[in-house]
């Protein structure tokens, strides 16, 4: 256990040297207070939903591991779920997918989904005063034909969808009124070629038909989002996905909509960071899905690394009311409520210190004084925003430092490896 005097004194160091460049920690940690982070439901079972047969994860995405202690139904996914909130500081919101119904009586296939199938989780976030966010899944299913859904030649598989689509829409923008909060549905499907295509032009011709039918309605902006995620490839889909990200910026331009940016999910070498003051530009809102790519897309948990801190930076610098954060991993070789905490904790420290900078930095880049801004970038480094971190978690009544770890440590041995 971590020696509370001890925090204390170091945070009123801290306080103090960051006053002299000017920075006010208080404010920060009510800044970050404010900053909702969407919890990705499907970290808690391999991706695995919760629809009768569900286990097979197929769409070019993948999670590797078999630490025990898997949530395999509705309710030990919410105890986990809940587990890992009353260990993160902050707000939270969390990330379902429509393949994680709360419905006890016959399920209809994706394409028929009412609220009535999610009117459980929406009664679950009102009790925790939290807003949830949604997204169709357009994977794991038989009607996702040779690697295709929203772009597969055939009308049948592609009105599926479509139908689907639309349900989720539907749905998304009654969870979002109910709630009080806006709900995101965010489309991401996993069509692509494994191999050079003949005719790029009509897949991606009937990709648009598909989403200008899905995009047919119009909803209040107040409760509900569209979101499209664009993907440079998957596992099956290495040499052509016809949702580029220049197909989803056109679209989501066009139409008014809002567009997701995933870490993992352009060259490695390529960053969302840069792309966030470009795209606001020109779209209202964008959603988030901070991850960590390894070698590739491989979805690994969010760490404190310089890309999540630049992402985090941006996301200060544009202001969050236009950018609403969400998590994007999937690990099943460590515990998998460990990972919700470390990737979120992970992003939110980052937000932190984006919190903290000193304004100095931006001042000396107006003056085209560069040499101060090389040099303060990297002075401010040694600056202690850990120690405004754990003032941060003592707020929020939540464990310092890796005393979480011991309550995951518990928690694991009474609750999960009994299952
Ligand atoms: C896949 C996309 C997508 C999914 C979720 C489960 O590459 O990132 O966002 O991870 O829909
Ligand atoms: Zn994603």
């Amino acid at each position: 256990m971590r020696d509370l005097d001890l925090v204390q004194k170091k945070y009123d160091l801290a306080k103090a040297d960051y006053k002299s460049f000017g920075v006010d920690t208080e404010k920060a940690m009510a800044a970050l207070d404010t900053m909702a982070i969407s919890l990705h439901c499907w970290q808690g079972d391999d991706v695995r939903g919760l629809e009768d047969g569900a286990g097979d994860l197929t769409g070019g995405i993948m999670s590797t591991g078999n630490y025990p202690g898997i949530a395999t139904n509705i309710s030990e996914l919410r105890q986990d779920v809940d587990k890992a909130m009353s260990l993160l500081p902050g707000k939270q919101k969390l990330n379902i997918h429509a393949m994680y119904p709360d419905f006890a009586g016959e399920l209809p296939d994706r394409d028929k989904l009412t609220i009535e199938h999610f009117q459980g989780w929406i009664d679950w976030a009102k009790e925790r005063e939290i807003g949830l966010d949604f997204n169709p899944t357009i994977f794991s299913h038989d009607m996702f034909k040779d690697g295709m859904s929203l772009s597969h030649p055939d009308e049948k598989v592609r009105k599926f969808w479509i139908d689907h689509t639309i349900a989720t829409r539907e749905i998304s923008n009654e969870i979002g009124k109910q709630l009080g909060i806006k709900c995101i549905n965010n489309i991401w499907i996993a069509d692509g070629m494994k191999d050079t295509p003949a005719d790029r032009a009509s897949v991606r011709r009937r990709l648009k038909d598909s989403l200008d039918k899905i995009f047919e309605k119009k909803y209040d902006n107040d409760y509900h989002l569209d979101c499209v995620e664009c993907k440079l490839f998957g596992i099956g889909s290495e040499s052509f996905v016809p949702g580029s990200h220049e197909f989803y910026m056109g679209y989501a331009m066009e139409k008014g909509i809002g567009l997701t940016l995933d870490s993992g999910h352009f060259h490695p070498t390529e960053t969302i960071s840069d792309k966030i003051s470009s795209v606001l530009l020109y779209i209202d809102e964008i959603l988030l899905h901070v991850s960590r790519g390894v070698r590739w897309d491989s979805d690994h948990i969010v760490n404190l690394t310089d890309d999540t801190k630049a992402i985090a930076r941006e996301c200060v610098q544009n202001g969050t009311d236009r950018i609403h954060m969400g998590l994007d991993f999937f690990d099943g070789s460590i515990n998998r409520l460990a990972s919700w905490v470390i990737g979120t904790r992970a992003f939110q420290k980052a937000l932190l210190i984006a919190l903290l900078e000193p304004k100095a930095i931006v001042e000396a880049e107006e003056n085209m004084d560069f040499t101060i801004r090389h040099a303060l970038m990297e002075e401010s480094k040694q600056l202690d925003w850990g120690s405004v971190w754990d003032m941060y978690c003592i707020k929020s009544g939540v464990p310092l430092g890796y005393d979480w770890l011991l309550e995951v440590k518990k928690y694991e041995t009474d609750v999960q490896f009994k299952r």
